[in-house]
């Protein structure tokens, strides 16, 4: 017994040392938006470009041919800080024997598209003929379109839709049930035509809300993940000018949330700016939003603050460094920041900034962390806007 107890005492000694990294896997992409990894597929990474193309990584190399492209058909060109553009993708469950492949992007006439595709004979090229729109919706501004798209474990479909756009929600769409903006959307798509709503949905009984939304009250959550131990939900919802949050809920409570926003951001009374009504559920975790201010106040071009736009990420479920288990990372767009906090009890605990840790690019640092993405190992990695796919890894 006393052996046993010195060998987990020598493992408390170590278990502070563990030390990250990165490494670059590939470059050269297009504006990259996300990273993601078919089911029952552990050769071939895809990458995202906001442009309307879809990339492969195949046994670790850059393969030259797009998996899809649909610029014919995507808002184009995407000029900086455009939020327009391919968005999110999403590989049905069942993809090794349906080759379903589902895109969120934005059209020439200023569309969220929610589509179907199917891959084609040749399983390195989309056959983007095979296009069924599922869903259209019509944006009154330019930004806050959302657009990132996951299947969760019950097989259902997730949609990020954001608040419509423009500056403090000014149609409160989020906090109205009768618009499908400022919510996640949850749909079957293996029954209905074009798709059928869950039998669980909320607010089915609400007589004229939007029966897909299973969530609400959001701004404009660019990236979020379940869980894939526990089903647990994270969410990153970008702030307006003050704070930026994550969001959590457990697997056993989700479903029917709001999470405050033109009311709330974060923590904080948003409209009207005192004494709100805050029934709305707090977020796990936010951060101060101050980048646009301090750059009025000091004149540099990158001041050196937390951020101003947060990038959801994952919780940590792969075998390469167990002792990151269960640890949530996510990040700042603007700031290049990357933080990591544990979920205990519905608050974050073990808060740490890993930024200069992970080191990415080996110091050639970036400020423009688009997304996170997960393979099917559980391994986390991290996309560049400026081009380049970076892999969590253990410093030597
Ligand atoms: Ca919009
Ligand atoms: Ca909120």
């Amino acid at each position: 017994m006393k052996f046993i107890s010195f060998i987990l005492f020598i493992q408390f000694l170590f278990a502070g040392e563990l030390k990250l990294s990165s490494i670059k896997i590939a470059d050269g992409f297009s504006k990259p938006v996300y990273i993601c990894q078919p089911p029952g597929d552990n050769e071939r990474l895809f990458v995202l470009e906001q442009k309307g193309v879809v990339k492969m990584i195949k046994n670790g190399e850059k393969v030259r041919k797009p998996f899809a492209d649909i610029r014919d058909r995507v808002h184009n060109p995407v000029i900086p800080g455009d939020e327009r553009g391919l968005l999110g993708l999403a590989f049905h469950p069942d993809y090794q024997s349906n080759g379903f492949v589902f895109m969120n992007y934005i059209d020439e006439d200023d569309h969220t598209i929610i589509s179907r595709f199917i891959v084609s004979e040749n399983l390195d090229k989309l056959d983007t003929d095979s296009e069924k729109i599922l869903m259209k919706i019509k944006q009154p501004f330019s930004n806050h379109n959302g657009g990132h798209m996951v299947f969760g474990p019950d097989g259902y479909l997730y949609i990020s839709v954001g608040d419509g756009g423009k500056w403090g929600d000014p149609y409160n769409n989020a906090q109205n049930l009768e618009t499908v903006f400022g919510s996640i959307l949850r749909i079957d798509v293996d029954n209905g035509e074009p798709y059928a709503i869950p039998e669980d949905n909320p607010f089915l009984k609400h007589e004229n809300a939007k029966k897909e939304i299973w969530q609400y009250g959001l701004r404009n959550v660019w990236r979020f993940s379940f869980d894939r131990e526990t089903g647990d939900i994270y969410l990153g919802d970008v702030g307006q000018d003050m704070w930026e949050e994550i969001d959590f809920v457990s697997a056993e409570d989700a479903g029917g949330q709001n999470f405050g926003w033109r009311v709330m951001e974060g923590n904080h009374c948003y409209n009207p700016k005192e004494n709100c009504d805050s029934t709305g559920l707090m977020p796990i975790l936010e951060y101060p939003n101050d980048a646009n201010y301090m750059k009025v106040l000091t004149g540099m071009d990158e001041p050196n603050v937390d951020g101003c736009s947060v990038t959801g990420g994952y919780v940590y479920r792969g075998s390469a460094i167990d002792k990151l288990q269960g640890t949530y990372f996510f990040a700042d767009y603007c700031s290049g920041n990357i933080w990591t906090f544990k979920e205990k009890n519905g608050k974050a605990t073990e808060f740490q900034n890993r930024t200069e840790e992970i080191n990415l690019g080996g110091g050639g640092f970036t400020n423009y962390i688009s997304s996170f993405g997960e393979d099917n190992n559980g391994e986390l990695y991290i996309v560049d806007y400026n081009g380049i796919i970076f892999k969590l890894t253990v410093a030597e």
